[in-house]
């Protein structure tokens, strides 16, 4: 009869082991730090709070990564299933910014124009001038610019 009760504690024991084990050789043998998850040689960290575009950019620097730039449709799809499967609802910022404020958004690593881009239909759509930092749309996949300070959850690359 005890046996039986303590049977649910030692398999939940033994499955947290087993994650905590996976985790910490997973981070170890390929070489990402504790919290960070790797892919394709890279390096992503998920945060778990929302912030503004510019809190999030200091949020990556600080962790020593600089914030997520996609660079193809892949990335973005692993990506996207990550914030899936952490449950984030609407957007995650990703590091274009419309400097200029004439529309054209630029990579805040090189400043230059994204190779890869993805935008939605319709967008950037600059609404009322005061759309200069681009996002994901969580449920869409797809590319939105907004107002810089508006809450949203980041992605570190390193
Ligand atoms: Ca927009």
């Amino acid at each position: 009869m005890k046996t039986l009760r303590l049977a649910p504690l030692l398999l939940f024991m033994t499955v947290q082991q087993s994650l905590s084990r996976m985790s910490n050789e997973d981070s170890g043998r390929r070489g990402c730090e504790k919290g960070w998850i790797k892919r394709e040689g890279r390096c992503y960290l998920f945060s778990r709070n929302r912030r503004s575009f510019p809190d999030g950019v200091n949020f990556c620097t600080e962790n020593g990564g600089s914030l997520l730039e996609v660079e193809n449709k892949e990335e973005e799809n692993w990506v996207n299933f990550q914030c899936l499967i952490r449950g984030y609802s609407g957007g995650v910022w990703i590091g274009i910014v419309d400097i200029s404020h004439n529309g054209t958004f630029l990579a805040v690593s090189t400043q230059n124009q994204p190779s890869y881009k993805n935008w939605a239909p319709g967008e950037p759509s600059r609404h009322l001038n005061q759309e200069h930092c681009g996002f994901i749309w969580v449920h869409t996949n797809q590319w939105n610019d907004a107002g810089c300070g508006r809450p949203e959850h980041i992605v570190c690359k390193q």
